[in-house]
């Protein structure tokens, strides 16, 4: 029944080797994750995204956090990080620790039956809830140019609303 076995051994290799994690959102939690940012490597930086807005709690949100428009939105395979995240209450909080600074975009959605596909109907309408870094506009898969934020020196901390259309 786990999902993990349900990821492609060469999708599970990237998903377990970087430093990602998740957290139930809580806000209880922020000196937690205090102290996590003081002991993270220095040489890079931690950004955070709180989603919420998810219509139920099943199946498992996937993100791909990308750092090229040459892969985003169309190769997960080649993002730069890979996450899965368990969604509590309607929300999820995820952060990517250690980041270069640098341009990166941010896709992710919400795999309900855990299919690993972003399920569509016979219009190409996406049936499961999905977001970026930005708001999600309507009209076709998110470009680089809409999603991109950029990573400097200073964590960041980002609220977002998953789209279900
Ligand atoms: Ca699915």
């Amino acid at each position: 029944m786990s999902a993990r076995y349900l990821i492609p051994a060469a999708l599970a290799a990237l998903l377990l080797a970087p430093p990602v994690f998740a957290q139930p959102s809580d806000s209880t939690a922020d000196s937690t994750e205090a102290q996590h940012a003081a002991t993270a490597d220095s040489a890079g930086v931690d950004v955070t995204f709180d989603i919420s807005g998810f219509r139920n709690d099943d199946g498992l949100l996937m993100l791909a956090l990308h750092n090229s428009e040459d892969t985003f939105p169309k190769k997960p395979e080649e993002a730069f990080r890979l996450a899965t995240a368990e969604i509590i209450k309607g929300q999820v909080t995820i952060t990517f620790v250690n980041l270069p600074p640098g341009e990166y975009a941010l896709i992710y959605f919400h795999d309900e039956d855990l299919d690993e596909e972003l399920d569509s109907n016979f219009l190409r309408i996406p049936k499961e809830g999905y977001g970026t870094s930005t708001v999600v506009k309507a009209g076709g898969p998110p470009s680089w140019d809409d999603a991109v934020f950029e990573v400097t020196e200073k964590p960041v901390r980002q609220a977002l609303e998953v789209k279900y259309w």
